[in-house]
């Protein structure tokens, strides 16, 4: 057919993050042809784009890494509890050297539309270079924190000095050195790179709306010891990341609830974790994430925590977050944060009780007293979990888009289809465990899913499937049903769309656990793919 696009493949994958990498090395594996698109100038994903001081992952750089190739996790040698940006950017880029997956990634190219043509049963993918390509499959590796937001707030575009936002910060240094400089945010952005910027900035002064519970990181060097005996014990801490963790992280699971034990020996189990450091703070207790009572001890033990750190009470009292149960929005973990208001260049302002009025061409303006500043860091997040997806024009059956079907909110089966987009995977999407896991076990399993999908459908000569409406119908009221037996649903989290205005608010991921989920998943498949529907091509004419 002359009208059909001149380039063609079994797969166009979006992105080449984490997901997109190790989607391109499987279907490599397996004999599929593939093309992946990216829109930065290099691997990475939110990694290439969150370059902002004091960048790292809060998962231990031990288990925030691909698990796939024995070689590659007994090879590479992290050089810290948790990764800074460079060095995770630099693992990204070492992937894609040592699989040799470059020549298949188009940089600098995003994906701006892809129509599904139901007579050829394939995609057609249009990209920003005004090229379109035919693909079988399009597999959306968008990532689910990649699309900054700029807030709306009044006179931002008439401040004269310098405008960065955490996650979309620029490659080349940039230096607060002698400079006055406003933060706005305080999620884990902000909570990370306040402390670094303190210490260059002849001033900061962090606009805060909602304060964020955070617990340290106590961040070190890793010892040759610590890394060998990962190693050594890599294949059950791997399985029980992937099986057993709800999270995706190896670590051990609370089998009692905080109002089981005493006073002073749930302080002593705080103070442990605490002392310990990270994210696991909230593993003290099985029941912290759905029960309020239990959700206050940790929370007052906190509020305890920044009361001794913070010596101005005032501040102090301002940093005590109050308006949502400790872990619904997402933990933090810091390096010094609640003590860089001990600095005396550190001012916090209020900007819940009095919102900014507006910015000017030198001052973030606040309950008529004007904040002088000479550069403004926006840690104001992103459009979550959709946000990417959204940007992309995706036509599905009868022409309808997909913002078009998740205008009241994403519906997806299992996070991975959505009814009416025949072909179209997404790797950790809405309805899956997403963020609220290890992001690269979820990216291994959702990868490893979509690899057999395509396996099994190959040999037994199926050319499409799609989730059928009933199935995902039942799985998003699954999804929501979860959340609602938890605590998350209380807070206005990123979690919740209630960051971004106008956004429906839906309880996104899927918080049943990481193990539980990957079970699911692997029975749908087992069962010949259960709430999937799978169709035959056209058989082609025998020639006349
Ligand atoms: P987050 O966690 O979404 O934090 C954004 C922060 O910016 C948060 O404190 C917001 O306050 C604040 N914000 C957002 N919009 C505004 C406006 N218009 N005015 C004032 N303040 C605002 O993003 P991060 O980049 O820090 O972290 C994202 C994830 O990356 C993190 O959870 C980790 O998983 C890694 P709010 O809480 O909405 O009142």
């Amino acid at each position: 057919n002359p009208a059909r696009a001149a380039e063609a493949y079994d797969v166009v994958v979006v992105g080449a993050g984490f997901a997109g990498l190790y989607m391109l090395h499987r279907l490599r594996g397996l004999g599929f042809s593939a093309r992946v698109y990216e829109q930065g100038g290099g691997v990475g994903g939110t990694w290439y784009w969150n370059r902002y001081p004091g960048a790292r992952c809060d998962v231990e750089s031990m288990q925030y890494s691909y698990s796939f190739s024995e070689e590659l996790q007994q090879e590479w040698d992290w050089s810290e509890r948790y990764a800074p940006q460079p060095e995770i950017l630099k693992y990204a880029n070492h992937v894609a050297d040592r699989f040799d997956l470059r020549r298949d990634i188009q940089f600098n190219t995003r994906v701006e539309r892809a129509a599904f043509d139901e007579c050829a049963t394939c995609w057609s993918v249009t990209t920003s270079d005004g090229k379109t390509v035919e693909a079988k499959f399009v597999v959306l590796a968008t990532g689910c924190l990649s699309n900054a937001r700029k807030p709306e707030i009044k006179g931002l575009e008439s401040f004269k000095g310098p405008v960065y936002h955490t996650g979309n910060w620029p490659h080349e240094e940039v230096d607060f050195t002698g400079l006055r400089v406003g933060l706005i945010g305080t999620g884990s952005s902000s909570i990370q790179s306040a402390p670094i910027i303190a210490e260059q900035a002849r001033h900061l002064t962090v606009f805060q709306r909602t304060a964020n519970f955070s617990v340290p990181a106590r961040n070190a060097a890793l010892m040759h010891e610590e890394r060998s005996a990962f190693r050594k014990n890599y294949p059950e801490i791997r399985r029980f990341a992937r099986e057993v963790a709800r999270n995706g992280i190896y670590t051990e699971q609370p089998d009692r609830g905080a109002l089981d034990d005493n006073d002073d020996v749930r302080r002593a189990k705080y103070s442990a974790r605490w002392g310990r450091g990270g994210l696991t703070f909230m593993y003290a207790y099985n029941n912290l994430g759905l029960d309020r009572a239990a959700n206050d001890t940790a929370a007052d033990f906190v509020r305890g925590k920044i009361a001794e750190i913070v010596k101005d009470p005032d501040t102090a009292k301002l940093l005590q977050p109050n308006s949502h149960p400790i872990g619904t929005k997402r933990i933090c973990v810091d390096t010094d944060y609640f003590a860089t208001f001990n600095r005396p260049n550190v001012s916090l302002v209020d900007i819940k009780t009095n919102p900014i009025q507006e910015i000017t061409a030198n001052a973030v303006r606040v309950a008529g007293k004007d904040h002088e500043v000479d550069a403004l860091v926006l840690a104001t997040g992103f459009d979550a979990m959709t946000g990417s997806v959204a940007r992309i024009d995706i036509l599905g059956r009868g022409g309808q888009t997909l913002n078009q079907k998740w205008a009241e909110g994403p519906k997806t089966l299992l996070g991975l289809m959505s009814a009416g987009f025949p072909n179209l995977f997404i790797i950790t999407g809405p309805g899956s465990p997403s963020v609220l896991s290890n992001m690269i076990v979820s990216i291994e399993q959702h990868v490893d899913w979509i690899a057999e999908c395509l396996t099994h459908m190959r040999m037994r000569g199926l050319t499409t499937i799609e989730a059928s409406g009933e199935a995902e119908e039942k799985w998003v009221a699954h999804v929501n049903e979860v959340a609602e037996g938890t605590l998350y649903p209380q807070a206005n989290s990123w979690y919740m769309g209630a960051n971004i205005p106008g956004k429906p608010r839906i309880f996104m991921p899927y918080i049943g656990g990481v193990g539980v989920y990957r079970r699911i998943c692997d029975e749908v498949a087992a069962k010949g793919y259960e709430g999937f529907v799978m169709e035959h091509g056209e058989q082609p004419q025998a020639a006349a």
